[in-house]
């Protein structure tokens, strides 16, 4: 079964919206599960001190990497890529996901204050991964974020639908504009194509809306597309 720990000091909060609908679902029906391990546990003072500040000086907290460490050492990580979220490590991408989603699992580290100290990051091997180029306030929620996107991969999670739809996204376009009834609301009519029964005529306007979107709204993505499909070489 698809496995997955999460070390945080905010327990209470998973599975959180995981708990919903399909992700849900799957983890009562047994198709992945989740231990939470409170990283707090394994501070040893009266106090249990997670932080401290950070060496050579600067703003916030650094989490102390004795406690972090002896929380890590109980998870058997069995194959599993431990992966510690932080706003500096390299961008979670859909291929990214996919890969995980085929591995046994993963264990997740949710960092808190300014990140995580260095030491414990390399002991550990920890590999940095990040939600995108915002700042968050801890890991937490962009570790639900990632086993969201992992768990309705899983097989039995959301059936024929989603892979269908992952192939368009591997094509490298947004998706084309969708409707369903009624057919006018507020004065808006759905497209009329799409009314027309003309299946071929109907996959061309959504290529070419879904080539409207990427070109206007990502064109990271649509120079890729456009670069990638087999334009043959100039000649001097
Ligand atoms: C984990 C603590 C908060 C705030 C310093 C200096 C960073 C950490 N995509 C993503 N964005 N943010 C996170 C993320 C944030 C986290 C932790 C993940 C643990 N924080 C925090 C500020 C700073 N800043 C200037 O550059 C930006 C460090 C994340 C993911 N995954």
């Amino acid at each position: 079964m698809w496995h997955a720990s999460v070390l945080t000091i905010f327990p209470d909060v998973f599975p959180g919206p995981l708990g919903a609908s399909l992700a849900g679902k799957a983890l009562t029906a047994g198709v992945w599960s989740l231990d939470v391990i409170d990283i707090r546990t394994f501070a040893t003072d009266r106090h249990r001190t997670v932080d401290d500040t950070p060496a050579g000086g600067g703003p916030g907290m650094v989490m102390k990497p004795d406690v972090l460490g002896r929380a890590l050492d109980t998870v058997a990580t069995e194959g599993r890529p431990r992966l510690l979220l932080s706003p500096r490590g390299a961008p979670l991408t859909q291929a990214r996901i996919e890969a995980l989603a085929t591995e046994p699992g993963v264990v997740l580290v949710c960092g808190r204050f300014e990140g995580v100290d260095e030491r414990v990051i390399a002991a550990r091997g920890l590999e940095e991964v990040s939600l995108g180029d915002y700042v968050l306030s801890g890991g937490e929620i962009a570790a639900m974020a990632l086993l969201d996107a992992c768990v309705r991969l899983l097989p039995g999670v959301m059936g024929r639908a989603a892979s269908g739809e992952e192939e368009s996204f591997s094509q490298g376009l947004l998706e084309y504009p969708h409707y369903t009834r009624p057919q006018v609301w507020e004065g808006r009519p759905i497209p009329e194509v799409l009314l027309s029964g003309d299946h071929s005529k109907i996959a061309a306007w959504r290529q070419a809306e879904a080539e409207r979107l990427t070109r206007e709204r990502r064109p990271d993505l649509w120079a890729r597309h456009s670069g990638s499909r087999a334009k043959p070489a100039r000649r001097e």
